[in-house]
């Protein structure tokens, strides 16, 4: 079997990547270990940068994100007993966020690909990539107990941090910035009305919670725990219990508990690997870094640099040009970075380290009031909320 680009990874980066390479006849196959209902199954982020709304509607694939998406022109901080509102759209001359769940968004490219009758091959076993640095990559795989071979010019690794992608980058090439966070994310999902009209980041002496939404009768709610936690130590009452107790009062009473549909942790993690292409293969999305969700940057860094490598193998394929795929690592680590230390910063604040000193303590309060209290300091906050430019 041959193909112009392989992509590894059935996820909103190796989707959105295949979509954008089909429009533009430009031949491509995906590779995807999972079935499509486990893909769709995974609740993951909820916030779409504006950058990346807009590329979904100059792709084709915007109209229900438009339809069901909620528009979303601020947020609340809320600390101290009080809340703060960040005014996106006064703070960044009209932009905005848009609330829509990955999985729909992943569902929207499924359903754009199938209607292209672009070929993908799930519950794919044993994906090897090789030639990677010659000029004739290959990826040899087991679909139904049968071998195959996929040759290709090029090999998209969009196959998330736990993918096989930058694992097939030999030892000493890559450099790679870690940290792990000494805590993680115990995440509800219920079909509950929102607790407000925006989503509202807490930061409290017991910890982190964040009250966002996927409509306006379905809820995903956060709070910051242990990373020994085990989600079935959580019933719905002890979950909600705790979340009204790390938001303000006016808040709190807004809550309305009700069942888990979902329930999981998810770790917080930093990461980059640079660089993010070795020979034929470049790296795009979760596979070449990963950021704490605390900024809403994981799903939206996979979207710009899927704008980066579909732009560079246009000028490839089109252009016969090679300039854009030389520039495409360097391109993207520097939107990629610059999104790192936003999310960094933003755990930083809003959550309660083990073992902090009371200065540190402090400190976060200092920031937060700062924010509170300075129009510029809010502003340098709703840009990088918004996405900073592609
Ligand atoms: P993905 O991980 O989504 O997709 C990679 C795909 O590759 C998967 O379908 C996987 O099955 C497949 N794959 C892996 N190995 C393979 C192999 N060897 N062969 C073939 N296929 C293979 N971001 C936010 O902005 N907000 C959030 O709240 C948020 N919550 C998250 C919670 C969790 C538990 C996780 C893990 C991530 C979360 N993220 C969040 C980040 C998340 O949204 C990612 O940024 C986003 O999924 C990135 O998309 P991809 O790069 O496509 O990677
Ligand atoms: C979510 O709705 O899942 C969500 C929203 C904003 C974040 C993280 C997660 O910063």
């Amino acid at each position: 079997m041959r193909t112009q680009v392989a992509i590894v990874g059935a996820g909103p980066a190796g989707l959105l990547l295949g979509h954008l390479l089909t429009r533009s006849g430009i031949g491509n196959v995906v590779l995807e270990r999972r079935s499509p209902d486990y893909v769709l199954s995974r609740i993951r982020a909820g916030v779409i940068e504006q950058g990346l709304a807009d590329l979904l509607r100059e792709a084709g694939v915007g109209d229900r994100l438009d339809r069901e998406g909620l528009l979303h022109t601020g947020f609340s901080l809320a600390f101290a007993g009080r809340r703060h509102r960040i005014d996106l759209d006064g703070l960044t001359a009209g932009k905005c966020v848009t609330v829509y769940g990955q999985t729909e968004l992943t569902r929207d490219l499924m359903e754009a690909r199938a209607k292209a009758s672009a070929p993908s091959f799930y519950e794919v076993e044993h994906v090897e990539l090789a030639g990677l640095d010659g000029d004739r990559p290959s990826i040899r795989f087991r679909q139904k107990g049968i071998d195959d071979e996929l040759n290709c010019d090029f090999v998209a690794g969009c196959d998330g941090f736990h993918g096989v992608s930058r694992a097939s980058i030999p030892s000493g090439v890559l450099n790679t910035f870690e940290r792990v966070y000494p805590f993680g994310w115990l995440g509800l999902l219920a079909d509950v009305p929102p607790a407000d009209e925006e989503l509202v980041y807490a930061s409290h002496d017991r910890g982190f919670a964040l009250c966002s939404m996927r409509s306006l009768t379905r809820s995903r709610f956060y709070v910051q725990v242990p990373l020994d936690e085990n989600p079935e130590d959580w019933t719905e009452i002890r979950f909600f219990d705790e979340l009204k107790r790390r938001l303000p009062e006016e808040i709190a009473r807004r809550v309305r508990p009700g069942p888990a549909i979902e329930k999981s942790i998810a770790p917080l993690r930093s990461f980059v690997a640079e660089p993010m292409r070795w020979g034929r293969l470049f790296l795009a999305g979760d596979a070449a870094h990963i950021v704490p969700p605390t900024g809403a940057k994981g799903l939206n860094l996979a979207g710009s640099d899927v704008r980066y490598l579909f732009e560079a193998l246009r000028e490839h394929y089109h252009e016969k040009s090679g300039a854009g795929l030389d520039a495409y690592s360097a391109r993207a680590l520097r939107r990629v970075w610059k999104a790192e230390r936003f999310s960094w910063w933003m755990t930083s604040v809003l959550h309660r380290f083990p073992g902090m000193s009371p200065f540190e303590e402090r400190m976060q309060q200092a920031e937060l009031d700062y924010i509170a209290s300075s129009r510029a300091a809010s502003a340098a906050l709703a840009e990088n909320y918004v996405g900073l430019p592609y």
